[in-house]
């Protein structure tokens, strides 16, 4: 079963990763340079040993390619992942102790607080779909790639990259799956992410989930089938809070993975709703609560 790649690696890093201090003050154990593959054409890589949240992750990934960067789509959908660093920042600049749901709900009603403390930055949305040059153009790098597949698909140059140096003092987290290359084979498209830093137990499942749900979506625009998800990641650690949770989880038997649907073919890539997908036959072991360290 292919989800055996990432539950070795959960063996890997806690029997041989490197202790090391981090940003976050809480520890890590790390390994540099790992690498997994998940044929899509063989399954949904939506991991099935602990149930992830994949109504929000399909939101993350919509609201990437909508280009915003305020938390406040997110949490009108509901998708509180994004709150804490915006929390963390109000918290500290304000010296006000306020609760994750008065903030929250505070971004959802009040414009002028959205705009002020609800905005991440230069992230994701930003970098992907309004890269500003120097000369004040503005590069829209996702429809570039859709048009790159389409018209050029044996091209070695079909990526898009949030790395964008210049801006990286100003974002919130400097992206974390920050290079998407591409490529065309046989009729079927294949993507690889490059993750500078993957926190193994909370954040790697969604990047694999909506990498997957990318791939998916542009192959669908473009009438290819879906290839290999590749995922290369850099810094790849496990919190020293989690190791109780990963030794839970590789107690635990693989699942067949799920099927993605996508009942609706629109325009573009950009005018896909949640609404058009539908994950069948995801039948993961329960959820495992794990802290995100901040
Ligand atoms: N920081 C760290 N330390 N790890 C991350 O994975 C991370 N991810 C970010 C931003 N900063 C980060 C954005 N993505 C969760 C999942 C993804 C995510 C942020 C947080 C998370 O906490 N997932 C929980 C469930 C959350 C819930 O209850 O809704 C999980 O168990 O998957
Ligand atoms: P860093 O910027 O110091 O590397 O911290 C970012 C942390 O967030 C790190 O543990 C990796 C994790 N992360 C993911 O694993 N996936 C994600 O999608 C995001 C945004 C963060």
């Amino acid at each position: 079963h292919p989800e055996y790649q990432y539950l070795s690696l959960l063996r890997r890093l806690i029997d041989h990763g490197a202790a090391r201090v981090d940003r976050t003050g809480v520890g890590t154990k790390a390994l540099f340079g790992e690498q997994m593959r998940f044929d899509l054409s063989a399954g949904f890589p939506l991991l099935t040993t602990k149930k992830i949240f994949h109504r929000q992750a399909i939101h993350e990934m919509l609201w990437f390619l909508s280009g915003d960067t305020s938390i406040r789509p997110l949490l009108a959908n509901k998708v509180r992942i994004w709150t804490d660093w915006p929390l963390a920042n109000y918290r500290k600049k304000s010296g006000e102790d306020i609760s994750q749901e008065d903030f929250e709900a505070r971004v959802l009603v009040d414009d002028t607080f959205a705009a002020q403390w609800g905005d991440l930055g230069p992230v994701y949305g930003k970098q992907w779909r309004r890269w500003q040059g120097p000369d004040g153009k503005v590069i829209d790098q996702i429809q570039d790639l859709v048009d790159g597949i389409r018209t050029n698909p044996t091209s070695r140059r079909l990526l898009f990259t949030g790395w964008n140096v210049a801006d990286l003092p100003d974002m919130a987290l400097p992206p974390c799956h920050m290079t998407y290359q591409f490529f065309v084979a046989d009729g079927k498209l294949s993507g690889l992410i490059f993750q500078r830093s993957a926190d193994t137990l909370l954040g790697l499942p969604w990047n694999l989930c909506e990498g997957a749900l990318l791939i998916h979506m542009l192959a669908h625009q473009c009438d290819l089938s879906v290839g290999d998800l590749v995922w290369q990641g850099g810094d790849v650690h496990l919190y020293l809070n989690h190791i109780p949770q990963a030794e839970e989880q590789l107690t635990r038997e693989p699942r067949p993975f799920p099927q993605l649907v996508i009942k609706r073919k629109p325009d573009s890539l950009f005018d896909y709703r949640f609404e058009d997908f539908e994950i069948t036959g995801y039948d993961p072991h329960p959820h495992i609560k794990a802290d995100v360290a901040v």
